[in-house]
């Protein structure tokens, strides 16, 4: 069997660092051999060790002294030259021998999935394994519609800039009351359900609104809603092992 990449993805702050490490130690506590790499040249700290770290290739410091930049600049540039350590980071992976490669990714979505970048790292993770993502949402941002709304979407651009197999996976629900929970579940159940929440937000605004809000609802529903079952938190590790046992179902069995 080809090993596992998966692209931990979402925009800042969602809890990809968190999650590539909750979820690695995870693949260890079942034996799986793993390599967790950072591919964030900017992190000043992880809360891991990494196996294979970008921050050897490129010094975002660096960057800023070289260039003379200032930091979204030198955010930017050091995002973009991690290109040219492709090579020498997939063999470093490979030299790993693992079956499950956990990447943690740019701190800022625009860094990484809205560039060029991403499509490479792709491509040369696709010549020694197969590539999905995980697009992170949080749970928070979905107690309101519109929010709710924007961050499925997202991960749907994210899923068609990478041309991936993508996870949609809500994060922090450590931080929901048992009710919110209940009702992000039975909204995530049924498009009829978040369609007619949503209508119901929109009645007031103008006509462009409620056709956008209507689109992007159409969108969601000819794509799909996240599965209920994956639903997780990086922070307290529940729901990480469902996950584990999909991805062992879909790509080791
Ligand atoms: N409560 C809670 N906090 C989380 C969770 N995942 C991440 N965090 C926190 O959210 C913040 C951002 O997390 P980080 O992993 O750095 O996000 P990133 O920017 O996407 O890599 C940190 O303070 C994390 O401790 C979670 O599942 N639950
Ligand atoms: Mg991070």
């Amino acid at each position: 069997m080809q090993p596992v990449s998966i692209l931990v993805l979402g925009l800042a702050g969602v809890g990809k660092t968190l999650f590539a490490k909750a979820f690695s130690e995870l693949l260890d506590s079942y034996g799986e051999a793993t390599c967790l790499v950072n591919l964030d040249p900017a992190v000043v700290e992880v809360p891991y060790d990494p196996d294979v770290d970008i921050r050897d290739y490129v010094s975002y410091e660096s960057v800023i002294r070289e260039y003379q930049l200032g930091p979204n600049g030198a955010l930017i540039l050091s995002c973009d030259l991690i290109s040219e350590h492709l090579n020498r980071i997939v063999s470093d992976i490979e030299a790993f021998s693992a079956d499950y490669i956990v990447v943690d990714t740019p701190g800022q979505m625009e860094l990484f999935i809205m560039r060029e970048i991403s499509s490479e790292v792709v491509s040369s993770l696709s010549r020694m394994s197969s590539v999905i993502g995980v697009f992170l949402v949080s749970a928070p941002a979905l107690m309101k519609v519109d929010s709710m709304l924007t961050s499925l979407v997202m991960s749907k651009i994210a899923e068609f800039r990478l041309n991936i197999p993508m996870y949609t996976i809500i994060n922090k629900v450590d931080l929901l009351s048992d009710e919110d929970k209940r009702r992000i579940a039975s909204l995530l159940s049924s498009y009829e359900e978040l369609r007619d929440v949503v209508l119901t937000q929109v009645l007031e605004s103008s006509d462009r609104y409620r056709v956008i809000a209507t689109s992007l609802l159409k969108l969601l529903e000819e794509t799909g809603l996240p599965h209920p079952l994956t639903e997780v938190s990086a922070m307290d590790g529940r729901g990480l092992e469902a996950f584990y046992s999909a991805l062992d179902q879909a790509y080791f069995r």
